[in-house]
């Protein structure tokens, strides 16, 4: 016998082991690819950054809503219904590429506002601007408008038919209330049948169902309020971060830091210098990500971003002890973890004063705190994705943890799906059909661009886990989760059910 053979034997014993060996130990996501292209739309000259999701072919699936609109100015272009295989139910006004980046959020929602059993399309459109305050004031290369110093008319809210873009009904509202709106109920209907409108960020109004306007507060509203019955008596609080109103429009508590708000923020004269902007405009005039989250234990807690993220309990008292961050942009809550109830991804688009200055290497930083205000890690971000934006995703299924989506990266690099430990789970490119690309407008050069998405989460294929949906002015794709949903009734099936 050879003296090499035992050891020859040995060696391939060994390498046939750790083969055996690293095979059972391969991941489950390695078996299966972790994610599925469900579809991949052509969008034509239609397509946009924002989106609306909801049925609106009265199939109980649901549908989507591209958005478009003038850019800066909040004014929608266009409208295009299409189910999330792609085929256009319907479409209002004209579709064109320059209108589908968006600067803002915009104010178009889909519910059945009529209570008949079907959706309905929400937008409003916008009242006359005779003066407008244009912050080319401030930046001159900006034609972002924000609000008017006067109006010609009011601003109209239009109820469009869900399955055919139909005008149905329009009633007026407030000149400025153009901005995002909601549906709440502020007089104890029993369902979300009212609207809190406001205009970007200093007043907001209370209009009831037949569009007689309930209440009007001026204050910091923020980008967008969150509404809860945190009272219990049936009727929707409104939550705009600083200030909790009740649903009168009635203050219950304000920490606004905004000093002298009407010298400061409601007056500027017919013909705004640079200074009167940057009084308007100036920090910290609003709070970011305003959410409610109710605990198991049934209490409430309220939470919002500015300088750092903010815990409050429903009296306003605040419970975390300062946390600081330079722009705390997005607080979402959810269950990512076990080791506590709810924790808060936290990004900091901000984190040193110079951040802004050279935007392909600035960077944010990302967070997980947990409900007690305890940082459980902190991920700085890449240089140039400064301006990510993050959300919660339903990914696995329910009773299970929920995973964090974050968008944004800088020149259109793939959204990534990360658990609570911080870990890269898996990523979702932004797909074109075709790739257009090239084909982007001179305006738009930087520091987005066409290559630009935004996310959106839902369960949109009926498989109770979310889809991850991505949207820009050049492509629409919808990923879903390809493995089985382990659900005990499936896998445990009987004849005799409940025996
Ligand atoms: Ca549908
Ligand atoms: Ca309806
Ligand atoms: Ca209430
Ligand atoms: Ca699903």
């Amino acid at each position: 016998m050879n003296k090499n053979t035992i050891p020859l034997l040995g060696f391939i014993t060994l390498l046939f082991l750790t083969a055996t060996k690293a095979r059972s130990e391969e991941p489950a996501q390695e078996k299966k690819p972790a994610v599925r292209l469900l579809t991949n739309i052509d969008v034509g000259e239609f397509g946009s950054e924002q989106l609306r999701i909801g049925d609106l072919d009265g199939d109980g699936g649901p549908d989507l809503l591209l958005v478009q609109s003038e850019y800066a100015s909040r004014s929608i272009t266009c409208l295009t219904a299409l189910t999330i295989e792609g085929k256009v139910l319907w479409q209002v006004g004209t579709p064109s590429l320059s209108n589908g980046r968006i600067y803002s959020d915009l104010p178009v929602q889909i519910y059945d506002w009529d209570d008949d059993g079907e959706n309905e399309v929400l937008y409003v459109k916008q009242a006359k601007y005779l003066e407008p305050w244009n912050i080319t004031g401030m930046f001159p290369a900006s034609k972002t408008r924000e609000r008017a110093a006067k109006y010609e008319g009011s601003a109209t809210l239009i109820v469009l038919n869900g399955k055919s873009g139909m005008q149905e009904q329009s009633f007026p509202i407030p000149a400025a209330a153009d901005d995002c709106f909601l549906l709440a109920d502020l007089t104890g209907r029993g369902r979300r049948g009212d609207l809190v409108v406001k205009d970007r960020y200093w007043n907001a109004w209370g209009i009831a169902h037949d569009g007689k306007e309930l209440w009007h507060w001026s204050g910091s509203t923020g980008h967008f309020p969150a509404v809860a019955d945190i009272d219990d008596d049936g009727k929707d609080e409104v939550f705009f971060g600083y200030t909790l109103l009740d649903h009168d429009g009635s203050v219950l508590f304000s920490k606004d830091p905004n000093t002298e708000w009407s010298s400061r923020f409601q007056q500027i004269g017919e013909k705004p210098t640079k200074k009167d902007y940057q009084r308007l405009l100036s920090t910290p005039i609003h709070s970011d990500a305003n959410c409610i989250v109710r605990l198991a234990s049934g209490q409430l807690r309220l939470y919002f971003g500015n300088s750092g993220p903010h815990c409050m309990q429903p009296d306003g008292k605040e419970l975390w002890s300062g946390v600081q961050m330079g722009e705390a942009q997005h607080v979402v809550a959810g269950r990512f973890r076990r080791d506590s109830e709810i924790q808060l991804a936290i990004i900091d688009r901000t984190p040193t004063p110079d951040a802004r200055k050279k935007r392909e290497t600035a960077v944010a930083d990302f967070y997980l705190f947990d409900l007690n205000g305890k940082q459980l890690w902190k991920q700085p971000q890449q240089p140039g994705d400064w301006m990510i934006g993050c959300t919660s995703v339903d990914w696995r299924g329910p009773k299970d943890l929920e995973d964090i989506l974050v968008y944004g990266r800088s020149n259109g690099q793939p959204s990534q799906l990360i658990n609570g430990e911080g870990k890269v789970v898996t990523e979702f490119e932004m797909l074109y059909k075709p790739d257009r690309r090239s084909q982007e407008p001179e305006a738009w050069s930087e520091p987005l661009g066409i290559r630009n998405y935004y996310v959106l989460c839902a369960d949109v294929w009926g498989d109770a886990r979310d889809e991850v949906i991505l949207f820009g002015a050049r492509g629409l794709c919808i990923y879903t989760n390809p493995r089985p949903l382990a659900d005990p009734t499936q896998y445990n099936e009987t004849l005799y059910t409940g025996m």
